[in-house]
């Protein structure tokens, strides 16, 4: 079933749903009502039990120019309040992504700039066209860094290039980026799609619990010691080890058989 807001587009398809950002002529660079539309796309996604993975991509030639700076026009005598607008609109995508119990890809088709670029690589397994870039753009426009790339930068690609590209706001080719560890995969332009929606179909055929359990146990890993992550992952499996999904994994395996799993 197809959805289409102005904005953002979204398809439902068999164990997946994929969103696309849709301004194609200003590079997918966010705006407040396609900020709106993705993060209720992203949690109804999430909320959605026929829905085990999400899609996310751009229309056009561009993945995302961040935020759309027709929005921030100076106008004399009023400053605009860039925290909020971050609290308001990017953090909860962020988030939502993060904090997520099914797995994102991310299909990265073109360039992705600034608070774009850190969208993406909020995502679980990031695939690019060898087209595409990515800019920390903040330092051209007198900005610090947002939407979580202080954070992912020095955990993906280190401390080193993550600073250097943050404060020379260069762009990186998808080639470096996958060279450095920043994303998944290179992909020819015009097999993107078709590479990153088979990835999609492919996690679908995974135990829903495991990706729930994988994106927690990742996620705490950042800030955890390794006594409390043993602690953490010793919780997850005891879960994992009492849910259907894990005798059926189980059965099938020693059946030689490929599961079907049936999810929680
Ligand atoms: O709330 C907040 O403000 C929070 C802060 C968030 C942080 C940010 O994300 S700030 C924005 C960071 N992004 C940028 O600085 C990127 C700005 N764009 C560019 O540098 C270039 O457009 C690109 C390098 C991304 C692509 O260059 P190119 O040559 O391939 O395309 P283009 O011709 O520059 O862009 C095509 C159109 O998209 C053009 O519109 P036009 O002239 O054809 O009508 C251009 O103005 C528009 N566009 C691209 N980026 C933005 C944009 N329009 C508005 N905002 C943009 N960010």
């Amino acid at each position: 079933m197809d959805v289409t807001c102005p904005v953002v587009h979204v398809r439902k398809a068999a164990g997946y749903t994929v969103i696309t950002l849709n301004r194609p002529e200003k590079l997918n660079a966010c705006t407040v009502p396609m900020l709106e539309a993705l993060l209720t796309a992203l949690q109804e996604a999430f909320a959605d039990c026929a829905c085990r993975v999400v899609l996310l991509t751009g229309a056009g030639r561009g993945f995302c120019a961040g935020q759309d700076l027709n929005e921030r026009k100076p106008v004399p005598g009023q400053l605009p309040d860039l925290g909020a607008s971050l609290i308001e609109h990017y953090n909860p995508v962020i988030q939502a992504i993060r904090s997520a119990e099914k797995p994102v890809v991310c299909a990265v088709n073109g360039v992705a700039a600034g608070a774009g670029a850190n969208i993406a690589l909020a995502c679980d397994i990031v695939l690019a066209s060898r087209t595409a870039r990515f800019i920390q753009a903040f330092a051209r426009l007198g900005l610090g860094p947002d939407a979580g790339g202080s954070w992912f930068l020095p955990r993906l690609i280190g401390d080193a290039r993550a600073r250097a590209i943050a404060l020379l706001a260069q762009p990186v080719s998808a080639e470096q980026a996958h060279a450095w560890g920043m994303i998944w995969q290179v992909v020819e332009a015009e097999e993107l799609m078709s590479t990153a929606e088979n990835l999609t179909v492919e996690l679908t055929t995974r135990a829903p619990g495991s990706m729930a359990a994988i994106k927690r146990a990742y996620q705490a890993s950042a800030t955890h010691t390794l006594e409390e992550q043993l602690a953490l992952e010793a919780h997850l499996q005891r879960d994992a080890g009492r849910s259907a999904d894990y005798a059926i994994g189980v059965s099938a395996f020693l059946c030689g058989e490929p599961p079907v799993f049936i999810g929680r």
